[in-house]
């Protein structure tokens, strides 16, 4: 392989809100990579791949522009970054549609995603939602990126990411897209829902209750804490004393999160806790964390002009990487230009 730039690419969609999920799963690791340096990095919006499932467009338009205020406000800079919406990179779905003839049917029906979320109504579901994976392969193949820092759900997706790219370069004999490498580090991975330890937090799951999302209050924070499911007993001394009760489970980890802790050392300060005490210094730290970036939120999204102007510039600084990438796809298979 030849050496490849090293570059960090990541996406979210527009689909809702930003959860705490989304936050302590992929922002704020957004925010490390940059700060690191040793990567560029591009963030991305992934508006086509929110209509997946319907959209109501005025609200796609907002939730757009609040999520790219949700990577401001967490610390992303869009001069050291890359921030831009994929919909106004045109190189992402036209190299997704060159992976749609890449990626086998046997390889997406595998996909525990789409497994989930079509469920038994897989024949209404879109063909759009199928072929997600594919699209997101070109998401992160289009900028030849190298890392893909991720919560641990999209796992399976990086995993397909990389088996089209090395179909590709077979079946093309080159060596041209990199196997991208997922990131998926530390105690926020998958960060799980209030209402049921054994389910990812999702923007998009009806019950309000069961996520935090970056814009709720101070009163909504506690509130959502102080009523998640627990139980009876207190809190443990180690993490092996939480076999069994994945909604505590849950709380210690979210704790260590936010605290920038480990889940260990978070059970050796609280052990013995009652689980409503423990609850509310829970709700106290994740609002001293939160409020701060809701509150830059709001401001950002009084002037979504300016949003606007950030995301046209991402996209002019985006394309500059991937059209030559995509006019040397188009050159690799045969396109005549
Ligand atoms: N609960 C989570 N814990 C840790 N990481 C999470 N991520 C999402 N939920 C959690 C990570 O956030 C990034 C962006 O995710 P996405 O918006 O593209 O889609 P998703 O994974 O499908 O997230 P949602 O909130 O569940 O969206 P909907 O409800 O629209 O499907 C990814 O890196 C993801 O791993």
């Amino acid at each position: 392989m030849p050496d490849f730039t090293p570059r960090v690419f990541s996406g979210v969609q527009p689909s809702g809100g930003l959860t705490l999920g989304n936050y302590l799963g992929a922002i704020v690791k957004f925010v490390d990579w940059q700060e690191r340096g040793t990567h560029e990095t591009v963030y991305c919006m992934v508006d086509l791949h929110a209509i997946t499932v319907p959209q109501d467009p005025e609200t796609l338009r907002r939730n757009t522009r609040e999520l790219c205020a949700g990577f401001l406000a967490a610390g992303i800079d869009p001069e050291r970054s890359i921030l831009v919406n994929q919909s106004q990179v045109p190189e992402h779905a036209q190299l997704g549609w060159v992976f749609n003839c890449v990626a086998r049917m046997g390889w997406m029906e595998r996909m525990t995603q789409w497994k989930d979320k079509a469920g038994a109504n897989a024949e209404r579901a879109s063909l759009g939602l199928y072929a997600y994976p594919a699209l997101m392969a070109a998401d992160i193949l289009v900028y030849h990126a190298t890392h893909v820092p991720v919560g641990d759900d999209q796992k399976q997706h990086i995993e397909l990411c990389r088996d089209i790219a090395a179909k590709f370069n077979h079946d093309y004999g080159v060596e041209f897209f990199p196997l991208a490498e997922p990131v998926i580090e530390g105690v926020a991975t998958r960060i799980m829902s209030l209402r049921d330890g054994t389910k990812k937090m999702s923007k998009s799951d009806p019950v309000d209750a069961s996520r935090i999302n970056l814009t709720d209050d101070a009163d909504a924070i506690s509130r959502k804490f102080r009523k998640a499911k627990t139980d009876p007993d207190p809190l443990p001394g180690e993490v092996a004393g939480l076999e069994g009760r994945p909604d505590v489970r849950n709380l210690v980890n979210i704790h260590a999160a936010l605290a920038g802790t480990t889940p260990d050392a978070v059970l050796a300060e609280k052990a013995g806790s009652q689980l409503g005490h423990f609850k509310a210094d829970l709700a106290d730290l994740a609002v001293s964390k939160l409020a701060p970036v809701s509150s830059e939120m709001a401001r950002l999204m009084d002037d979504p002009a300016e949003i606007d102007r950030i995301l046209a510039r991402g996209a002019q600084r985006a394309r500059e990487i991937t059209v030559p990438i995509l006019e040397r796809t188009y050159d690799i298979i045969g396109m005549v230009r």
